[in-house]
């Protein structure tokens, strides 16, 4: 293949040493979807499947360098942002998002790990909400992080919904709140585009091994978008690929394992074994 027929995309968040979420998940996924993968990386995390040890931030003049390394030269179709850590690195992302003239951007607006770990200082969730929010096609909030972005409860559909509104009106064209945190057999996002409300449907899976879901999610879409879908069929195949990617998780460590985003590869692999 060559040139602009070769689809691409880039994720700018943290490095999860345990291989589980992070930039690691999010260029597996794009490898899953046929999708070139690249990487701007905003934070190194010491991390395994029980616990974050440690968390190196990149100075935010570095994550610019490497969004501006990528973009200039490889060019993206898509880019999606995770771990953005603190305010500075947040500013550094909406600045070359808008010198770039991104179009496609997906945020999902991280904030802890599954651990119970932080991964944004509290004082850069405003920064989030003025800078990257505005600039976003969809984003993809799980219930804590809603709560927190639009200040009140979002616990059950109702309040799913007027969440999304409430992130449509601070300027994401495309809310998607994920319904993962819910306690119901279903796990059902709720999709909201500025005209319609959309609901996806997936059975909850009797797994804990579900380390890197959001991350997987996130650069899904982002690879569908990158593919040439629109927000919303984008969103359908993502949770699609999440739901297998759950389905075909791993038992490994001593804590919440990964989810599997490379299962369908596995025939190729399975192939080549004697
Ligand atoms: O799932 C959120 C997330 C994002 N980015 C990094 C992570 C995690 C969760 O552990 O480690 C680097």
């Amino acid at each position: 293949m060559t040139g602009e027929r070769i689809p691409r995309a880039l994720t700018v968040a943290g490095s999860d040493s345990g291989g589980g979420a992070g930039i690691q998940a999010d260029l597996k996924t794009f490898l899953a979807l046929g999708v070139y993968g690249m990487s701007a990386i905003t934070a190194l995390t010491a991390q395994n499947t029980r616990q974050v040890t440690a968390v190196h931030e990149v100075p935010p003049a570095f994550v610019a360098a490497q969004i501006d390394a990528v973009v200039e030269d490889l060019g993206a179709d898509a880019v999606k942002t995770g771990m953005l850590a603190n305010a500075g690195i947040i500013e550094a992302v909406a600045d070359r998002v808008r010198r770039h003239r991104v179009r496609r951007l997906v945020v999902d607006p991280v904030m802890v790990a599954k651990s119970g770990d932080p991964l944004l200082r509290p004082d850069a969730r405003d920064a989030l909400v003025r800078e990257l929010l505005p600039l976003a096609l969809v984003v993809t909030p799980n219930l804590p992080e809603a709560e927190v972005l639009v200040k009140r409860p979002v616990r059950d559909r109702r309040e799913m919904e007027e969440a999304a509104r409430a992130l449509h009106d601070l300027g994401a064209a495309v809310v998607v709140v994920k319904g993962g945190h819910q306690d119901t057999d279903e796990a059902a996002d709720v999709c909201y585009d500025g005209r319609t409300v959309q609901v996806f449907r997936a059975p909850r899976l009797p797994t804990r091994n579900t380390h890197g879901t959001g991350c997987t999610f996130s650069a899904a879409i982002a690879a569908w978008l990158a593919l040439g879908l629109d927000p919303a069929g984008a969103v359908a195949r993502a949770k699609a690929f999440i739901t297998d990617a759950i389905r075909q998780s791993l038992a490994i460590g001593g804590g919440r394992g990964p989810t599997n985003p490379g299962g369908l590869v596995r025939p190729v692999r399975d192939a080549w074994v004697p």
